[in-house]
Protein backbone atom coordinates (compact mmCIF):
# COMPACT_ATOMS: atom_id res chain seq x y z
CA UNK A 1 0.00 0.00 0.00
CA UNK A 2 2.58 2.54 1.24
CA UNK A 3 5.00 4.13 -0.91
CA UNK A 4 3.55 4.31 -3.48
CA UNK A 5 2.67 7.48 -6.66
CA UNK A 6 -0.21 7.56 -8.87
CA UNK A 7 0.85 9.35 -11.61
CA UNK A 8 -2.31 9.40 -14.65
CA UNK A 9 -2.89 10.90 -18.22
CA UNK A 10 -5.27 11.16 -20.27
CA UNK A 11 -6.97 9.78 -23.53
CA UNK A 12 -6.77 11.65 -26.83
CA UNK A 13 -9.56 14.23 -27.03
CA UNK A 14 -10.83 17.20 -29.35
CA UNK A 15 -10.03 14.89 -32.76
CA UNK A 16 -6.64 14.15 -31.70
CA UNK A 17 -5.36 10.22 -32.10
CA UNK A 18 -2.90 11.03 -29.21
CA UNK A 19 -2.36 12.54 -25.59
CA UNK A 20 1.76 13.19 -24.34
CA UNK A 21 0.13 13.61 -20.97
CA UNK A 22 -0.54 9.48 -21.48
CA UNK A 23 2.55 8.66 -23.16
CA UNK A 24 5.16 10.49 -21.12
CA UNK A 25 3.31 8.80 -17.39
CA UNK A 26 2.93 5.10 -19.21
CA UNK A 27 6.80 5.71 -20.06
CA UNK A 28 7.24 5.75 -16.43
CA UNK A 29 4.77 2.95 -15.00
CA UNK A 30 7.02 0.65 -12.63
CA UNK A 31 9.67 2.76 -11.99
CA UNK A 32 11.25 3.30 -8.32
CA UNK A 33 11.86 6.77 -7.20
CA UNK A 34 13.12 7.01 -4.25
CA UNK A 35 11.68 3.97 -2.39
CA UNK A 36 8.49 4.55 -4.24
CA UNK A 37 6.76 2.70 -6.75
CA UNK A 38 4.93 4.88 -9.96
CA UNK A 39 1.77 3.75 -10.88
CA UNK A 40 0.70 5.14 -14.16
CA UNK A 41 -3.05 4.92 -15.13
CA UNK A 42 -5.06 6.55 -17.64
CA UNK A 43 -8.01 8.84 -16.80
CA UNK A 44 -10.74 9.67 -19.75
CA UNK A 45 -11.33 13.19 -20.91
CA UNK A 46 -14.75 13.13 -19.95
CA UNK A 47 -16.40 15.67 -17.10
CA UNK A 48 -17.27 13.43 -13.68
CA UNK A 49 -16.41 9.64 -15.32
CA UNK A 50 -12.47 11.20 -14.93
CA UNK A 51 -12.82 11.87 -11.02
CA UNK A 52 -14.94 8.35 -10.58
CA UNK A 53 -11.92 6.58 -12.20
CA UNK A 54 -9.54 8.91 -9.87
CA UNK A 55 -11.09 8.50 -6.87
CA UNK A 56 -11.34 4.75 -7.18
CA UNK A 57 -7.43 4.87 -7.99
CA UNK A 58 -7.00 6.72 -4.60
CA UNK A 59 -8.74 4.13 -3.13
CA UNK A 60 -7.18 1.31 -4.36
CA UNK A 61 -3.67 2.73 -4.14
CA UNK A 62 -3.78 5.54 -1.41
CA UNK A 63 -0.94 6.78 -2.73
CA UNK A 64 1.82 9.10 -0.80
CA UNK A 65 2.01 11.64 -3.56
CA UNK A 66 -0.21 11.84 -6.90
CA UNK A 67 0.73 14.33 -9.90
CA UNK A 68 -2.26 14.22 -12.72
CA UNK A 69 -0.76 15.38 -15.56
CA UNK A 70 -2.58 16.35 -19.06
CA UNK A 71 -1.83 18.54 -22.05
CA UNK A 72 -2.03 21.68 -22.85
CA UNK A 73 -1.50 22.57 -26.79
CA UNK A 74 0.14 26.38 -27.36
CA UNK A 75 2.19 25.93 -24.23
CA UNK A 76 5.86 26.32 -24.77
CA UNK A 77 6.84 24.69 -21.22
CA UNK A 78 5.95 22.26 -18.61
CA UNK A 79 3.23 23.76 -16.52
CA UNK A 80 3.47 23.20 -12.87
CA UNK A 81 0.33 24.45 -12.19
CA UNK A 82 -0.68 26.32 -8.85
CA UNK A 83 -4.50 26.53 -8.24
CA UNK A 84 -7.60 24.61 -8.93
CA UNK A 85 -10.60 26.41 -9.45
CA UNK A 86 -14.90 24.89 -8.64
CA UNK A 87 -15.85 25.64 -12.13
CA UNK A 88 -16.55 23.62 -15.03
CA UNK A 89 -16.47 25.87 -18.09
CA UNK A 90 -16.04 23.70 -21.56
CA UNK A 91 -14.75 25.33 -24.23
CA UNK A 92 -15.21 22.49 -26.40
CA UNK A 93 -17.41 19.18 -25.46
CA UNK A 94 -15.43 15.96 -23.88
CA UNK A 95 -15.20 12.70 -24.89
CA UNK A 96 -18.77 11.74 -24.19
CA UNK A 97 -20.15 14.98 -25.69
CA UNK A 98 -20.86 16.40 -22.53
CA UNK A 99 -20.13 20.37 -22.41
CA UNK A 100 -20.76 21.69 -19.06
CA UNK A 101 -21.08 25.67 -19.10
CA UNK A 102 -20.39 27.28 -15.52
CA UNK A 103 -21.65 24.62 -13.16
CA UNK A 104 -19.36 23.49 -9.97
CA UNK A 105 -17.04 21.11 -9.45
CA UNK A 106 -18.58 20.29 -6.37
CA UNK A 107 -21.44 22.00 -5.32
CA UNK A 108 -20.83 24.23 -1.55
CA UNK A 109 -17.20 23.25 -2.02
CA UNK A 110 -14.10 25.64 -1.59
CA UNK A 111 -13.84 28.44 -4.57
CA UNK A 112 -10.26 26.93 -5.34
CA UNK A 113 -7.71 24.75 -3.79
CA UNK A 114 -3.91 25.69 -3.93
CA UNK A 115 -1.52 22.11 -4.82
CA UNK A 116 0.02 20.82 -2.15
CA UNK A 117 3.62 19.90 -4.18
CA UNK A 118 6.33 22.24 -3.69
CA UNK A 119 5.92 23.96 -7.15
CA UNK A 120 8.63 26.41 -6.63
CA UNK A 121 11.42 23.81 -5.88
CA UNK A 122 10.37 21.71 -8.88
CA UNK A 123 10.48 24.65 -11.20
CA UNK A 124 13.73 25.37 -10.14
CA UNK A 125 14.50 21.73 -10.62
CA UNK A 126 13.41 21.42 -14.23
CA UNK A 127 15.04 24.23 -15.22
CA UNK A 128 18.51 23.35 -13.48
CA UNK A 129 18.95 20.11 -15.51
CA UNK A 130 17.63 22.27 -18.80
CA UNK A 131 13.85 21.22 -19.29
CA UNK A 132 11.92 24.26 -20.35
CA UNK A 133 9.06 24.80 -17.03
CA UNK A 134 6.95 27.19 -16.03
CA UNK A 135 4.46 28.04 -13.02
CA UNK A 136 0.98 28.36 -14.32
CA UNK A 137 -1.94 30.14 -12.53
CA UNK A 138 -4.44 28.60 -14.34
CA UNK A 139 -5.83 24.54 -15.37
CA UNK A 140 -8.18 26.07 -17.59
CA UNK A 141 -12.03 25.09 -17.24
CA UNK A 142 -11.84 21.83 -19.37
CA UNK A 143 -11.49 18.38 -17.76
CA UNK A 144 -8.22 19.18 -16.57
CA UNK A 145 -9.40 21.58 -14.03
CA UNK A 146 -12.03 19.68 -12.87
CA UNK A 147 -9.81 16.39 -12.03
CA UNK A 148 -7.12 18.72 -10.37
CA UNK A 149 -9.92 19.91 -8.39
CA UNK A 150 -11.44 16.86 -7.80
CA UNK A 151 -8.09 15.50 -6.87
CA UNK A 152 -7.99 18.66 -4.15
CA UNK A 153 -10.63 18.37 -2.87
CA UNK A 154 -10.58 14.44 -2.11
CA UNK A 155 -7.19 14.79 -0.17
CA UNK A 156 -8.28 17.65 1.88
CA UNK A 157 -11.77 16.12 3.12
CA UNK A 158 -10.98 12.34 2.38
CA UNK A 159 -9.54 10.99 5.89
CA UNK A 160 -7.92 8.45 4.58
CA UNK A 161 -5.48 10.64 2.35
CA UNK A 162 -4.46 13.10 4.95
CA UNK A 163 -0.75 12.55 4.54
CA UNK A 164 -1.20 12.45 0.55
CA UNK A 165 0.18 15.40 -1.36
CA UNK A 166 -0.88 16.18 -4.94
CA UNK A 167 -1.26 18.17 -7.87
CA UNK A 168 -1.48 18.93 -11.45
CA UNK A 169 0.93 19.14 -14.37
CA UNK A 170 0.67 20.53 -17.78
CA UNK A 171 2.83 19.44 -20.64
CA UNK A 172 3.29 20.93 -24.04
CA UNK A 173 2.15 19.00 -27.45
CA UNK A 174 4.61 16.77 -29.06
CA UNK A 175 6.53 18.24 -31.75
CA UNK A 176 4.52 15.89 -34.37
CA UNK A 177 1.46 17.92 -33.06
CA UNK A 178 1.59 21.24 -33.53
CA UNK A 179 4.17 24.32 -31.95
CA UNK A 180 5.14 24.84 -30.00
CA UNK A 181 5.93 21.45 -29.05
CA UNK A 182 8.44 19.81 -26.57
CA UNK A 183 10.05 15.94 -27.85
CA UNK A 184 8.68 13.35 -25.43
CA UNK A 185 11.78 12.31 -23.27
CA UNK A 186 12.12 15.73 -22.28
CA UNK A 187 8.61 15.30 -21.17
CA UNK A 188 9.29 12.16 -19.40
CA UNK A 189 12.69 13.58 -18.25
CA UNK A 190 10.78 16.55 -16.73
CA UNK A 191 8.40 14.70 -15.15
CA UNK A 192 10.83 12.17 -13.26
CA UNK A 193 12.79 15.42 -11.67
CA UNK A 194 9.18 16.45 -10.93
CA UNK A 195 8.55 13.54 -9.01
CA UNK A 196 12.17 13.05 -6.93
CA UNK A 197 12.00 16.80 -6.16
CA UNK A 198 7.89 16.91 -4.61
CA UNK A 199 9.30 13.38 -2.60
CA UNK A 200 12.38 15.49 -1.34
CA UNK A 201 10.89 18.49 -0.73
CA UNK A 202 7.75 18.51 1.17
CA UNK A 203 6.52 22.42 1.09
CA UNK A 204 7.45 25.45 -0.58
CA UNK A 205 9.20 28.28 1.83
CA UNK A 206 6.26 30.20 3.04
CA UNK A 207 5.00 33.11 1.02
CA UNK A 208 6.09 36.27 2.75
CA UNK A 209 8.96 39.42 2.27
CA UNK A 210 11.62 38.16 -0.04
CA UNK A 211 9.20 36.03 -2.09
CA UNK A 212 10.17 35.87 -5.93
CA UNK A 213 8.19 34.01 -8.67
N1 LIG B 1 -6.01 18.26 -21.54
C1 LIG B 1 -7.33 18.83 -21.35
C2 LIG B 1 -8.18 17.68 -20.86
C3 LIG B 1 -7.39 16.45 -21.15
C4 LIG B 1 -6.03 16.91 -21.47
O1 LIG B 1 -5.04 16.19 -21.64
C5 LIG B 1 -7.35 20.06 -20.46
O2 LIG B 1 -6.35 20.79 -20.40
O3 LIG B 1 -8.36 20.32 -19.81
Amino acid sequence: MANKILLTGFDAFGGATLNPSWLAVRALHDRQILGHTVVAAQLPTVFDASLTALNALLTQHRPALVICVGQAGGRSAISLERVAINVNDAPIADNAGGQPVDTPVKPGAPAAYFTSLPIKAMLAALQADGVAAEVSQTAGTFVCNHVFYGLMHALATRRELKHTRGGFIHVPWLPEQGTPGMALDDIVRGLRLALRCALQVDKDAALGAGATN
